[in-house]
């Protein structure tokens, strides 16, 4: 049966539930659609062992109700992704969100229709929307990437990838492991599945930085600090270029201003208290390539003084800028390697050739094992939109108009694709930030837009060509001017064979937030509005 509502979103994640409590606010009918049971997104499907947020729980929570946040009581310093899953149901149901969401099913195409100038969203179970506006919440790292080994499905064990993973959790017990990857969720999961198994052997094509987490259960005192000036701290946090970390002492020197000895004492105190504020010491660590090695070499000297075997350690060591991948927190991670269960192969400079019915080949040689793990990340940013057959004016598919890599003003908008959105899209500062905060940014400003749209009458906004171009080449002006287009990360979607690269992320999130309050301000300047 075809239905009509204001606005059509896809996904049920932080930004969908969002979406939907302020599009109540504003008078406006909703349908959200998401191919989970529940809500959640990322914290729905990522459940392997160990997964866990690398943003503090204080700050990896909504903002927009101060009931909310002065209620829940979080346990652990990072929280783990059960713990964020309940959240979000306790999000859900406190705002009674789960009636406007249709759960387990999957968006399969979104069509502008140019005379209705409305969007037919399609499902794979048969239901028709027509929607004035489509909001695409569809998150940033949700669609897995499986690299395409040869003989694949020749595998005869039982396979995980883990960003779906199974919900009632994978057994390893007495079982041998493969597990393909070294980044964060390989980080996470490794010290476990290390544990439970029999053997694992850990197959890395690029060794990895990793600082430990130092999770811990939370300090009740810092949480009352916290919640004593909540609102504060949150706009505290919002000034901050990721959106988050007011609490870290940022180094105001560049690294090489100090003594080698000074630094050091500085490296080695932020490695005691863990998380990303190691990268905070000195101000130039993604400027500036010197600076970047000072500190990469004390982790490297750090992973060389845990591991027992030099082999074993040589083959950890990071080569790359340390900060161009994300930074991985782990709890044991490189330790893990001492075990005796343990075995890692370099798979960098002898690849995969093929899997195998037990197992895989890599350099000449057959690794067998009884169960597989896939810990090879997401088609980042643009991955789950490509997915789905979304086309705008002159029935164009978004992925012919982003053939060349993905334009869009603001990360907001796309041109030819009117009253469409998209919530931490690529060419917004999303993965770059807390994307809590990212996430409540784009939600406020899109829904404020489409009331806008509807009480002045107008019909359709949309971006135009010459204002994406100038946008995609600023988003990597700004990437340029650091290290961060130096490696192979999935920013710069280098983990995708094939994917056009292009630097994603703008780096800066208030100064990008200011952006989008003016151009709103300005009658949303550098959209058509009709
Ligand atoms: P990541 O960080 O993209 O890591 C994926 C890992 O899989 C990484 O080590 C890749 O090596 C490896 N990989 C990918 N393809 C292959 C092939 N073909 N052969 C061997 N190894 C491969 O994904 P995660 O899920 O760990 O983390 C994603 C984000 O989630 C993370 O940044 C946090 O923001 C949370 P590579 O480094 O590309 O050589």
């Amino acid at each position: 049966m075809e239905r009509a509502v204001d606005i059509a979103v896809v996904g049920a994640g932080f930004a969908g539930m969002y979406m939907v409590h302020r599009a109540r606010a504003a008078n406006l009918s909703v349908q959200v659609f998401e191919a989970g049971t529940d809500v959640g997104g990322t914290w729905y499907w990522n459940r392997y062992p160990g997964a866990r947020c690398d943003i503090e729980s204080v700050e990896y929570s909504y903002s927009f109700d101060n009931d909310l946040q002065q209620e829940w009581e979080w346990n652990q310093r990072y929280a783990g992704q059960p713990e964020i899953l309940t959240y979000a149901q306790h999000v859900a149901d406190r705002f009674d969100l789960r009636r406007d969401i249709q759960f387990s099913t999957r968006v399969t195409s979104a069509i502008f229709n140019e005379k209705s100038n409305n969007w037919r969203v399609t499902t794979d179970k048969d239901d028709v929307v027509t929607a004035r506006f489509v909001v695409f919440a569809t998150g940033c790292l949700s669609s897995t990437n499986v690299p395409h080994f040869i003989g694949a499905d020749s595998f005869t064990g039982p396979t995980y990838h883990t960003g779906e993973w199974p919900h009632d959790g994978v057994d390893f017990t007495g079982k041998t492991v493969g597990l393909i990857g070294t980044g964060s969720s390989a980080i996470q999961s490794i010290p476990i599945i290390a544990e439970q198994s029999k053997h694992l052997t850990v197959f890395q094509r690029t060794a990895t930085y990793s600082i430990p987490a130092r999770n811990d259960t939370i300090d009740k005192e810092y949480v009352k600090e916290v919640k004593a000036n909540y609102n504060e701290f949150r706009d505290l946090n919002r000034q901050q270029m990721g959106a988050f970390g007011s609490n870290i002492r940022r180094g105001e020197q560049a690294a090489l201003e100090v003594s080698e000895a000074e630094r050091r004492q500085e490296f080695e105190l932020r490695w005691e208290e863990g998380g990303f504020a190691f990268l905070s010491s000195y101000n130039d660590f993604l400027l500036n390539h010197d600076a970047n090695e000072t500190v990469a070499e004390f982790v490297r000297e750090k992973i060389y003084s845990i591991i027992k075997d030099p082999d074993t350690a040589k083959k950890l060591l990071p080569t790359q800028v340390i900060g161009c991948k994300r930074l991985c927190l782990d709890s044991g991670y490189y330790e893990t390697f001492n075990r005796s269960n343990v075995s890692l192969v370099d798979v960098g400079s002898d690849p995969i050739e093929r899997i195998t019915e037990h197992g895989l080949v890599a350099g000449g040689d057959q690794h067998t094992f009884d169960v597989l793990v896939y810990a090879t990340g997401f088609d980042a940013m643009t991955g789950s939109l490509l997915k789905i057959d979304i086309r705008g004016r002159n029935n164009q598919p978004l992925a012919e108009a982003w053939d060349a890599g993905p334009v869009t003003y603001l990360g907001l908008s796309t041109a030819g694709f009117p009253n469409m959105f998209m919530v931490s899209g690529p060419g917004s500062p999303s993965v770059l930030t807390n994307m809590m905060m990212s996430i409540e940014q784009h939600v406020e400003w899109i829904s404020d837009c489409i009331s806008h749209i509807v009480s002045s009458g107008k019909t359709t906004i949309e971006t135009t060509d010459k204002e994406q171009t100038e946008w995609v080449a600023f988003v990597n002006a700004v990437a340029d001017m650091t290290l961060y287009p130096s490696c192979n990360s999935w920013y710069l979607g280098a983990n995708v064979p094939g994917k056009p690269r292009v630097f994603m992320p703008l780096l800066g999130f208030p100064t990008y937030a200011d952006k989008c309050t003016e151009v709103a301000a300005n009658g949303y300047e550098g959209f058509v509005l009709v």
